[in-house]
């Protein structure tokens, strides 16, 4: 999937701003067919979460309407025209001037609806209904009711199976943009490296017709290469080597223009430039290498969250976050818990930040209740991420889950008295669904790791199928209160046994304290930035030792909001080293240290 774009050939306009916006706690609007436009009642932005934005209405995740207008610009005609839905949580149906277009479910990823047959030049009227309700069929599931081992832990309030504010609306930007009569459809590359030399393969899709002939042209650090296309059929590939290529690396991270042109009759009818980088990934025994040299992943999972607008798309929001990455030493991420916007993404490939990439797919269960529909929705997702970041130098890996419910109840409990594993300890629907998952991720992009984040620790049999295993865990905080020394001993136990079990990388994928701003104590104890400063520095070091230990992720880069519940003070997950407002807390100072290869004191 290419990102809309402006330029000689294509255009595109940006539908954010103040939109029409209408709540329908009665679900009053289909019957009253608001679809072709309705008398609104608020106005609210777009892109941005709708739950902040006004005095009383936060919890609701029912239905709302949104609906705006647009007149198209001059030079539009004759082209095919879009739109293009770059996030909406959950549900969401479209119509243009009275029409349906189609619905979209899941909360993270793109959707797009050609609406060449129903857009004018002025007057358009575009609805969308969205409907942000909680619902066990749905991914992230909610509304579980407690099912018993399958729900987050705490009771919390709105009920998800997850631990962050179930924010909903439209989140990202609303684009109307055009594609030529004869246009690129889609550019999958992929990039290899012999001796000093980096190859590009270009894959290149196009919409069907008449042979159509092109080039495609390689641009930056010197170099400038081309190649002619022809591309009689759907289409084409083309492979170019880079001499003496700069490669993207974190310290560097050198990216190419690749313009790619087509041409009918000498006459140029469409180009489209994507910014790519020169680089390998991959797992080799115990290690993750980048361009063939071991990496080490320091950093955090985040969330995309901020006052006001919950998981709105924020700009600056994006380059406070990688600068504060930056201060500390961090070099990765986890797009913990869904795939972040383009944006976000964008930014890591020209900032050097390595990402693993997430699917939506957090607190997943296993036990029926629409299990068939979760099983879908979570394939939908894997093609729609793949399809999105695919061209990404900062993906290094794809992350199929956070934290599925897989194992047996009998086998938790043995367990967690003494890490004893029995037989067969996950549920055979879960091993099913995730080596199908798993091989679906490997046969849509061959060249990038997998890997699923559970907190399920050695009980996790689908670790047979990825390439590196992540382990959330936090022994010294949930187990072990109190007991940093303890919990260390513990989470040593616990890797060098997943290890044993599934000989391959490991990442600490989440490890952390809640920690209140400003709460202090002597000894450390729990919530003071004590605590969570010396129980950080002590699991960095633990597994810094570990030689199979390919990196940390802290929980989390900065406090965010959660639902109720009495283990969520004041309705905020506190784990962040930063504040939610972006203030450094104590452990933020002692993380920077051992990064930098400074030492702690
Ligand atoms: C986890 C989850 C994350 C939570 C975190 C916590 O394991 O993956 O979403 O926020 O624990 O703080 O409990």
């Amino acid at each position: 999937m290419l990102y809309p774009q402006s330029n000689p050939c294509r255009q595109m306009m940006d539908l954010s701003g103040f939109w029409n916006f209408r709540f329908d706690p009665a679900n009053e609007g289909d019957a009253q067919q608001w679809g072709a436009g309705f008398d609104p009642v608020e106005i609210i932005a777009v892109p941005a979460s709708w739950n902040d934005q006004f005095e009383d209405w936060r919890d609701y995740l029912g239905t709302v309407w949104y609906q705006t207008t647009f007149d198209l610009s001059w030079g539009w005609q004759g082209q095919r025209i879009l739109v293009r839905f770059n996030a909406v949580s959950y549900l969401a149906e479209v119509w243009l001037n009275g029409e349906r277009l189609g619905q979209h479910e899941g909360g993270y990823l793109p959707f797009v609806f050609d609406i060449t047959d129903q857009v004018k030049d002025t007057g358009n009227v575009l609805v969308a209904r969205v409907d942000g309700q909680l619902a066990p069929d749905r991914v992230p599931p909610g509304n579980l009711a407690g099912l018993s081992g399958a729900a987050f832990p705490t009771v919390n309030y709105p009920d998800t199976s997850f631990d962050f504010f179930p924010y909903c609306g439209i989140q990202r930007p609303v684009l109307i943009y055009t594609e030529p009569p004869d246009a690129i459809t889609d550019l999958t590359v992929s990039t290899g490296i012999e001796g000093a030399n980096g190859v590009v393969q270009v894959q290149i899709e196009r919409t069907p017709g008449d042979p159509l002939v092109g080039r495609i042209t390689l641009t930056g650090h010197g170099a400038v290469l081309s190649a002619d296309l022809d591309l009689a059929g759907e289409s084409g590939e083309v492979v170019l080597t880079v001499p003496d290529a700069a490669l993207w690396l974190p310290d560097a991270p050198n990216l190419y223009d690749l313009r790619v042109e087509l041409r009918r009759d000498g006459a140029v009818v469409d180009c489209y430039t994507l910014a790519i980088g020169i680089r390998t990934i991959a797992v080799e025994g115990d290690q993750l290498l980048l361009n063939g040299e071991p990496v080490k992943l320091l950093g955090f999972g985040r969330h995309e969250d901020f006052p006001v607008v919950g998981k709105g798309l924020l700009p600056a929001l994006i380059i406070k976050d990688y600068a504060l990455m930056r201060w500390i030493g961090a070099n990765s991420f986890r797009t913990s818990h869904y795939p972040y916007s383009e944006q976000m993404m964008d930014m890591a490939d020209r900032l050097g930040f390595m990402v693993i990439d997430e699917t939506p797919a957090v607190g997943l269960f296993f036990m029926g209740m629409g299990l068939e529909k979760r099983n879908k929705l979570c394939q939908q997702m894997i093609r729609e991420m793949i399809d999105r970041d695919k061209n990404h130098p900062s993906v290094i890996m794809w992350s199929v889950a956070n934290e599925p419910h897989t194992a047996r109840l009998e086998a938790r409990e043995a367990y967690y008295r003494d890490f004893t594993v029995i037989k067969n300890p996950s549920r055979p629907e879960a091993v099913e669904s995730f080596k199908a998952q798993v091989e679906l991720v490997r046969e849509l992009d061959p060249t990038r790791p997998v890997t699923l984040v559970s907190h399920e620790g050695a009980l996790e049999e689908s670790f047979a199928f990825v390439d590196v295993t992540c382990l959330n865990r936090y022994h010294g905080w949930y187990s072990f209160s109190g007991q940093i020394d303890q919990g260390l001993q513990a989470l040593d136990q616990e890797i060098e046994l997943i290890y044993k079990l599934y000989p391959k990388p490991f990442l600490l994928s989440e490890f952390g304290t809640d920690t209140i701003p400003g709460h202090h104590a002597q000894p450390p104890e729990m919530f003071s930035e004590e605590y969570q400063a010396e129980f950080l520095t002590k699991q960095i070091r633990l597994t810094d030792a570990k030689p199979f230990v390919i990196g940390q992720h802290i929980w989390n880069l900065c406090d965010f909001k959660t639902g109720q519940a009495v283990q969520r003070m004041a309705a905020y997950n506190y784990k962040g080293v930063f504040t939610r407002d972006r203030r450094p807390k104590l452990a933020a100072h002692r993380v920077r240290a051992l990064w930098r290869g400074e030492d702690a004191p």
